[in-house]
């Protein structure tokens, strides 16, 4: 297939609320504005859902979840064929929803490109499996016959993040739908403008009323109201680790709604001596600048060994200093802005830190011109495990580098935070990497690569990184109920 080809001022189709497949304002009749990150000047004005909409949403939802409604009594397989539909248009409308990423995001137009490649497969894959979300005939004691069924588990709320808007969208919708569930989608307040557009695909694609309904508006109105309601079955959330511990303890303050968690990280990414040096400061660069470091998984602490350290904080200051930041529209950037002025704000702050705290600052440093919210690419030597650098989520551009000189050591140390989302090991000593991705604790262990994430195998946290699975079969679990049907028999027969 040939490379789409941008589209610099895409016309902003959707801007309403998305409620039983219909657009509508919000009662309130309050708006926002969503931001162009590159300029810091406003996009457009979005319906800026609340209490009262989502109670509209839930509703809506509720009616489609009907027992006897037209997506209860829908074949499995009729549930694939709409999905992959859906995937067809997502691949017909690949350069105007890349454009529209690009400019509510910032993200460089190859990468919104790569992002909807990713979540066009993400719902074919999950389209396969809508007939074979197979239960269990189980040979229980007695004269019974006992089988299981994977059930849908009802209205189920998804709250998305702004760093990977449509993946994140598509990670979610994927498996509630193939499973028979419906949705109502809060995206961040930052990037509505593809959720809203996937929105009206979902309807061309032939969805029920009431099966997506997608409400963009504000965490702590919005967001809040869905955790918070009752006939809510289930959030699942991409975000900070605060929000994802409110969001569970509104669940556990009301109906006890199922909760799957993908929150922060701060990831080791391990290079030890063996290695061919600028294999890993390749990987290593990619492992923290791709999406302008505003990934989970981004590998923010380096580990690498002292014994061809300085060699490596050489090559890897080269690669920074190399990177082009700039207008993403141009093919020749690698990185956009970043998303907002707060998140700016919060990483130039822990730059600062860093400098204080007596980290070796080699390249970047500071903001990059002074229109929109670029970072300068930034690299750290010298840097300890006591520092905020190497404890709490940056989310931007800023790369640690710090140093050690034993296995056993290490592995306590990458062990020593309250994050577990990822890690890789570079090293081509087998043994040296099968003990390191055994004894650390996190969700996904790369060797030799990293953000190698695919649509088959499952992706979540360990510690405060998360709770569940989302990708894989491991997802389809998140969002079935396992029901066990014991009928009694006259006579058993093995
Ligand atoms: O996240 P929030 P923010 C991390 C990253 C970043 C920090 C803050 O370190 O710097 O979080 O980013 C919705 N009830 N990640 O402030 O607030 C909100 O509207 C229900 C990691 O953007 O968690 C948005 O839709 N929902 C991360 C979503 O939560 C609420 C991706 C994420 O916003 C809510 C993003 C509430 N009370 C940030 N408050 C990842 N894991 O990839 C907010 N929201």
């Amino acid at each position: 297939m040939s490379a789409p080809t941008p589209i610099p001022n895409p016309e902003i189709k959707y801007t309403q609320l998305f409620i039983n497949n219909e657009w509508v304002n919000t009662e309130s009749g309050k708006t926002f504005t969503t931001i162009n990150p590159v300029t810091g000047e406003p996009i457009c004005q979005v319906q800026e859902g609340s209490k009262a909409d989502i109670e509209k949403a839930v509703k809506a939802a509720r009616e489609a979840f009907k027992i006897n409604s037209k997506w209860r009594t829908m074949d499995a397989s009729e549930r694939g064929v709409i999905i992959n539909k859906f995937a067809d248009l997502m691949e017909r409308d690949l350069a105007y929803l890349a454009s529209l990423e690009t400019l509510d995001n910032g993200k460089p137009f190859v990468n919104s490109v790569g992002d909807i490649n990713f979540g066009i497969k993400t719902m074919r894959y999950y389209a396969g499996w809508s007939d074979k979300n197979v239960g269990q005939t189980i040979p229980v004691d007695g004269s019974y016959f006992t089988y299981t069924r994977h059930e849908p588990v009802g209205v189920c709320a998804q709250i998305i993040p702004w760093n990977y808007p449509i993946c994140m969208f598509t990670w979610k919708m994927g498996p509630a739908l193939t499973t028979g569930n419906v949705i109502i989608v809060k995206p961040a307040e930052q990037t509505p403008l593809t959720a809203l557009y996937l929105a009206a695909l979902a309807k061309e694609a032939g969805f029920p009323a009431g099966v997506i309904n997608v409400v963009p508006g504000f965490g702590p109105t919005a967001g809040a109201a869905l955790s918070e309601h009752m006939n809510v079955n289930k959030v699942a959330f991409t975000g900070s680790t605060e929000v994802g511990q409110l969001i569970l303890q509104a669940a556990g303050r009301t109906n006890l709604k199922r909760v799957s968690l993908e929150l922060g990280g701060k990831s080791p990414n391990i290079v030890l001596p063996d290695v061919d040096l600028d294999l890993a400061a390749d990987v290593s660069h990619m492992a923290l600048f791709s999406n302008m470091g505003q990934a989970c998984t981004a590998g923010s602490r380096t580990y690498v060994h002292e014994s061809i350290y300085d060699e490596f904080v050489k090559k890897a200051v080269e690669r920074a200093q190399k990177r082009v930041v700039g207008d993403p529209w141009d093919p020749k950037t690698q990185s956009g802005p970043q998303i907002d002025e707060e998140q700016m704000n919060k990483i130039l702050e822990l730059i600062e830190s860093g400098k204080k705290q007596g980290a070796k600052l080699h390249c970047g440093g500071k903001r990059h011109g002074d229109k929109g919210y670029f970072i300068e690419n930034t690299v750290f030597s010298d840097v300890t495990d006591d520092m905020r650098i190497a404890k709490e989520e940056i989310f931007g551009p800023v790369q640690q580098i710090i140093k050690f000189s034993d296995i056993d050591d290490v592995i306590e140390r990458a062990n020593n935070t309250s994050y577990g989302l990822a890690a890789s090991v570079l090293t081509n000593d087998l043994d040296k990497a099968i003990t390191l991705a055994n004894s650390i604790q996190a969700g996904t262990v790369w060797i030799n690569t990293y953000h190698t994430v695919c649509n088959q195998a499952p992706f979540g946290g360990f510690k405060m990184s998360g709770i569940g699975r989302e990708l894989g079969s491991y997802g389809i679990h998140q969002y079935t109920e396992v029901k066990t049907v014991t009928v009694k028999i006259s006579k058993k027969s093995s």
